[in-house]
């Protein structure tokens, strides 16, 4: 009896799906560093360059994750499927292609950070299980009727691999999917023993708030805080074990331990951060009440070469970071931060240090999960995005944002208000103005300033008369420079132009 294609489909998505499940099994058991799929999907992320990066967060935002894992459980499949059908069609031929995927996983684990040459034995065993028993369900029955007996024998065994894969499967499907659903496992975050800020920040006074419904928060929470990274999986830092090393072009090597960091006198700052990828009027971007060690510190410690002008940090999982370190060494509150808004960092913002420098995009700044800080020049070394396409300076670009009235809405004529956030790290906003339907610029009114590290709510009273108009938004910086109405995208080092809206007005 022949197998029909659709068993041999059937058969090559239950193996394939069971010795995937097989390799992340053993992977966890063994403890030897990335399952494949995690393995794979960094890899894949690590190849993007910024242009995909961009058309990724462009369409996917935050989600750019679950889109990933959907996009790899779905190519898993055509390929399992490819794997069923070749085999069906000529013995070992599907083999020979879960063997070439089981390498390929290898290889990916292989070249992890956290991966290594050990971690690659779970993929092979179950890539080489996974193609033996392909080549055993789709084993052509033999012709000889003699064999009849035995040929009952081999259908059973048949049946039984069958189900043994498509459990295999579904519990593969399954834990992608309630991982990739559920967000990132957020266990393993040790609550820390924050000490008390030697330096505290500055109470909100009321004033530094506006009560406009519909406007952002002045603080963004923790879990609202826009999420971007590399990490597929998050990654588990251990804080008894977690170091900090300061080396490079410095006199004396400097490695801190948590308890260490934690012993100092700790500065807390209101910074806003925002990401590169944050298009005009875009939602990567948020403000927190951060807790650290300011880095100049560190580097005092480790005593600075002159030859050096940058310092590029290294988390745990092979992110990098250039920062050019005359902002590591002034004034500012550039911290390696422990806290966030009170409580120590969520896993997905880095914990248990994180590097943040106000001015600057967190892709030339804000490394999570932080491992390493090697002092050198911007002329010997480049930064993971670099690599791919992005500046290798990235100084936040002054903008601002119109929060309400959200866009295509129809609002009743008379007082309309109109109301966002503007921010110029570093800097600060002197101004806001607002444009209707390109007339001219009128002033919006502004909340306090707290710090030039952070953003700053405006208002501006509209009479709106009825019919269709444009909003649109400009902010100064204390410094005179006036966001520009020249459109450029977020490639190479950050997105300009005017965010507008269009109403309707009745
Ligand atoms: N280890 C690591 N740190 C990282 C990144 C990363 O991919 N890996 N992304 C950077 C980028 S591009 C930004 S915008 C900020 C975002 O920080 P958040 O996710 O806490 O908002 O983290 C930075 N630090
Ligand atoms: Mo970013």
């Amino acid at each position: 009896m022949a197998t029909t294609r659709a068993s041999a489909a059937l058969a090559g998505l239950g193996v394939t799906g069971g010795s995937v499940g097989l390799a992340e099994l053993l992977t966890r058991l063994a403890g030897t560093g990335p399952g494949p799929v995690e393995a794979v999907a960094e890899a894949f992320i690590d190849a993007t360059p910024a242009w995909l990066k961009d058309l990724a967060i462009a369409l996917f935002g935050t989600a750019d994750k679950v889109a990933l894992g959907v996009g790899i459980v779905v190519v898993m499949a055509g390929l399992a499927v490819a794997a069923g059908l070749a085999e069906r069609a000529r013995t070992v031929r599907g083999a020979v292609l879960l063997a070439v995927l089981a390498v390929v996983a290898a290889v990916a684990t292989l070249v992890r950070p956290d991966g290594g040459a050990l971690a690659t034995w779970p993929v092979l065993v179950s890539g080489l299980a996974g193609a033996l028993a392909l080549v055993g369900l789709l084993r052509p029955a033999p012709l000889d009727p003699a064999r009849a007996m035995a040929d009952r024998k081999v259908l059973d065994r048949r049946r039984l691999l069958l189900g043994a894969g498509a459990v295999g499967g579904l519990a593969v499907v399954g834990g992608s999917v309630t991982r990739f659903a559920g967000g990132t496992p957020t266990a393993g975050a040790a609550p820390l023993d924050l000490p008390v800020p030697a330096s505290p920040a500055p109470r909100v006074p009321p004033s530094a708030t506006l009560d406009v419904p519909g406007l952002t928060p002045w603080r963004t929470p923790n879990a609202d805080f826009y999420r971007i990274d590399t990490a597929f999986v998050v990654p588990q830092v251990d804080p008894e074990s977690w170091t900090l090393r300061v080396h490079g072009l410095v006199e004396r090597e400097v490695v801190l331990t948590l308890d260490e960091l934690l012993a100092e006198d700790l500065v807390e700052a209101w910074i806003t951060l925002c990401c590169v990828s944050n298009e005009v009027g875009g939602s990567l971007i948020g403000n927190a009440r951060w807790l650290g060690l300011p880095v100049r510190t560190v580097l005092e410690r480790a005593g600075v070469r002159d030859d050096a002008d940058m310092v590029l940090s290294r988390s745990v999982d092979g992110f990098s970071a250039s920062t050019p370190l005359e902002v590591l060494t002034d004034d500012r509150d550039a911290l390696l931060a422990v806290g966030m808004n009170g409580t120590e960092l969520p896993p997905e913002h880095g914990y248990p240090v994180r590097v943040v420098v106000p001015g600057l995009y967190g892709y030339v700044s804000a490394t999570k999960w932080l491992a390493e800080l090697e002092v050198t020049r911007f002329a010997d070394r480049t930064a993971y995005w670099t690599d791919r396409g992005w500046s290798p300076r990235g100084p936040v670009k002054i903008s601002s944002r119109i929060d309400v009235p959200r866009g295509a809405r129809t609002l009743t004529a008379g007082e309309v208000v109109v109301a966002g956030v503007a921010w110029a790290q570093h800097t600060g906003i002197a101004a806001v103005d607002v444009r209707i339907d390109g007339g001219p610029w009128q002033a919006a009114e502004l909340a306090d300033e707290l710090s030039v590290d952070t953003w700053r709510q405006w208002v501006y009273r509209w009479d709106a008369p009825a019919g269709d108009h444009s909003l649109e938004v400009r902010a100064t910086g204390h410094d005179g420079e006036v966001q520009t109405e020249e459109i450029q995208g977020v490639v190479p080092d950050g997105a300009t132009g005017l965010h507008r809206v269009e109403v309707v007005v009745e």
